[in-house]
């Protein structure tokens, strides 16, 4: 229940964007109320952004713990009398906000928005706001962070035992740097007292021709939500603001004849003006249909084929921070290649890059932050050293509040974004381990039942044994995303015996008769490792690893995309598997092209968006 943030004629949204006071807690921050009064020895920070690069030494960057940011505000004498809220959009991973000194809220989770009512509790003139941030990841928080490296290479030693004298750590079970800090936009907003809090479409499309991308009509539905009494009235508006139809009531139906479809690359947007009382706000809302029919991934009734990657929000050096610049040229380099579609690998992304996917057309599957159910990383020793089973009752991850609550937040958050076609339940989970299918299918149906367009629903499965047989996902999923490492980690560098591996696995999955796709598969390449005989990282062995996989997917009917690991090369925990973090992109982190990125430039300019299968 928490729209898009936007100033109309009757709500307004102040930035506190900025540079913040900020201090790094020492473990006296609670006890000693540093809330209370400025900080003392402040360093300055900027928000939104990660913090761990943007100062010198290991002991911000690998900060473990508290940090407290604060800064004052004063709000306009115009809005007393309005509802004030302060709506954070992600603070990693858990939050604490205080106004004066008081205690006002708290979020678990760091990629969702959440807000914290400020009514009768801000004053005239300055109002010290502190919100303190915890970066701590355990196994019962997402992502799940254990005690020992999930690569295999770490210490092993749980928090609370590290040797005396040695620096508190936090181990991600999971492979990208644990960036932290408050990381997207913190605002306030101010509604009126009564006022819209939510609003739910959905639309149905008759008459709609799958060749020539036409429909007849499109009939959308519409569920307000409100706070107070009033009255709502519901507009269909055109792109260009010109009004289509109109409703009354806090639920009911606007048409349009011969919609304007959103599709892959042309993200059509109609825009859904809602008024409640003196309350005004504005949804875009883009109109197209998605089904599975056997095994083809239907796009307004044509069969789409997946073409682009598993992305990061990793720039340097504001880490996770939101770097709208960033996300232009991310989408940009796509177009260039030719690619269609990303996943927001392994967490929910930032609601400006959701809103410019759907302006721009670029088709999304919607991931929680649910990566590191799986305690087999690291060879299977977790939280202390022992093998354990990762859904073992008593020892095993305690993280099913966490998911569903993020899988609600996700889904609350995105569900009217035309650009979201698949959700993602999880990221490479324990899945064919004893107790996965009893632990993931109450939150498969959890989703499915919050989503009122009833997307697909996946969780991308990690590489095992007998996959098809012992993976849950192959009862629970809509389209089967697999995360495939034949000539990496599996079979690297024999690329021949590599290729078999990957036939053999894929022509098992076929019988399912459930369309499926690779959501990753990638070999590490440093850029400027070059050589004639293709070796494990130069530019010329991923080519060759991506050229061969291709050539296994081209030949089943029923694999409807590629989505590659990575676009970039990100940022990951230190390990002697990573050099400077993951350099799987098929670009740098600063997005200049490896071989294989115009490699892909060229196969994909080929492969059209739909009916590449027939
Ligand atoms: C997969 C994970 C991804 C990693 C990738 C890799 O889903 O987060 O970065 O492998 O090892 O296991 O590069």
């Amino acid at each position: 229940m928490m729209l898009y943030p936007t100033t109309t004629d009757s709500r307004t949204v102040i930035d506190l964007g900025g540079i913040w006071d900020f201090a790094l807690d020492d473990g006296t921050g609670f006890d000693d109320r540093w809330c209370a009064a400025p900080l003392a020895d402040a360093m300055t920070m900027p928000v939104p952004a990660s913090y761990n690069d943007l100062k010198e030494g290991v002991d911000i960057r690998d900060h473990c713990g508290w940090v407290f940011y604060q800064r004052t505000v004063q709000v306009p004498a115009a809005l007393r009398g309005q509802r004030v809220v302060l709506r954070a959009d992600a603070v990693t991973h858990h939050a604490r906000v205080y106004l004066n000194g008081e205690f006002l809220g708290e979020h678990r989770g760091g990629f969702l928005p959440f807000e914290v009512e400020l009514d009768g509790h801000l004053a005239a003139g300055d109002n010290l706001l502190t919100i303190a941030v915890d970066n701590v990841i355990d196994h019962t928080t997402l992502p799940v962070g254990g005690t020992g490296d999930m690569l295999g290479g770490g210490p092993g030693a749980a928090l609370a035992d590290s040797p005396s004298g040695s620096r508190k750590q936090n181990h991600p079970n999971f492979d990208f740097f644990n960036y932290c800090g408050i990381t997207r936009p913190v605002r306030l907003c101010a509604t009126p007292r009564e006022y819209i809090a939510d609003i739910a479409l959905t639309s149905d499309v008759e008459g709609l021709d799958g060749a020539s991308g036409t429909a007849a009509r499109a009939t959308v539905h519409y569920e307000v939500t409100t706070v107070g009494d009033g009255e709502c009235t519901v507009e269909l508006l055109d792109a260009d603001g010109a009004r289509i139809d109109g409703a009354r009531g806090t639920s009911g139906e606007l048409v349009v004849e011969s919609p304007t479809l959103w599709r892959p690359g042309a993200g059509h947007l109609y825009q859904v003006r809602v008024r409640f009382g003196e309350d005004v706000y504005t949804e875009p809302f883009g109109i197209r249909t998605v089904r599975i029919d056997g095994t083809r991934f239907l796009i307004n009734e044509r069969p789409f084929y997946f073409k682009g990657y598993g992305k990061h929000e990793d720039t340097f050096p504001a880490g996770r921070g939101i770097n709208l610049p960033m996300n232009t040229r991310d989408i940009a380099l796509m177009g260039w290649q030719g690619a269609n579609s990303l996943r927001t690998s392994h967490y929910p992304y930032s609601e400006e890059m959701m809103r410019q996917c759907d302006a721009e057309g670029v088709v999304v599957i919607d991931e929680t932050a649910a990566v590191g159910i799986n305690l087999k990383f690291g060879g299977g020793a977790a939280f202390g050293g022992e093998r354990v089973e990762t859904f073992d009752p008593e020892h095993g991850v305690r993280t099913g509040q966490a998911h569903r609550e993020v899988i609600r937040d996700l889904i609350t958050r995105d569900k009217n974004h035309a650009c979201v076609v698949v959700w993602s339940i999880a990221n490479e989970p324990d899945s064919g381990a004893p107790g996965a299918y009893e632990y993931f299918k109450p939150l498969f149906d959890l989703a499915r039942e919050l989503d009122p367009a009833k997307r697909p629903c996946t969780l991308v499965s990690v590489q095992m044994n007998d996959a098809p047989r012992t993976d849950c996902s192959a009862r629970l999923s809509d389209i089967i995303c697999l995360n495939r490492y034949y000539g990496w980690y599996f079979g690297g560098p024999d690329l021949a015996s590599s290729e078999e591996g990957l036939r053999a696995e894929l022509a098992q999955w076929a019988g399912l008769g459930k369309p499926l796709m690779l959501t990753e598969f990638g070999a590490d390449a440093v850029a400027g490792l070059h050589d004639t005989t293709p070796v494990l990282y130069t530019e010329e062995y991923q080519v060759d690893y991506y050229a061969m996989n291709c050539r296994v997917l081209d030949e089943f009917d029923f694999v409807v995309g590629e989505q590659l690991w990575n676009f970039a090369d990100f940022a990951t925990s230190q390990s002697l598997l990573r050099v400077q973090g993951n350099r799987k992109g098929v670009f740098t982190r600063d997005r200049k092209p490896k071989l294989a990125a115009h490699w892909f430039r060229r196969r994909w300019s080929a492969i059209p968006d739909f009916g590449y299968k027939g």
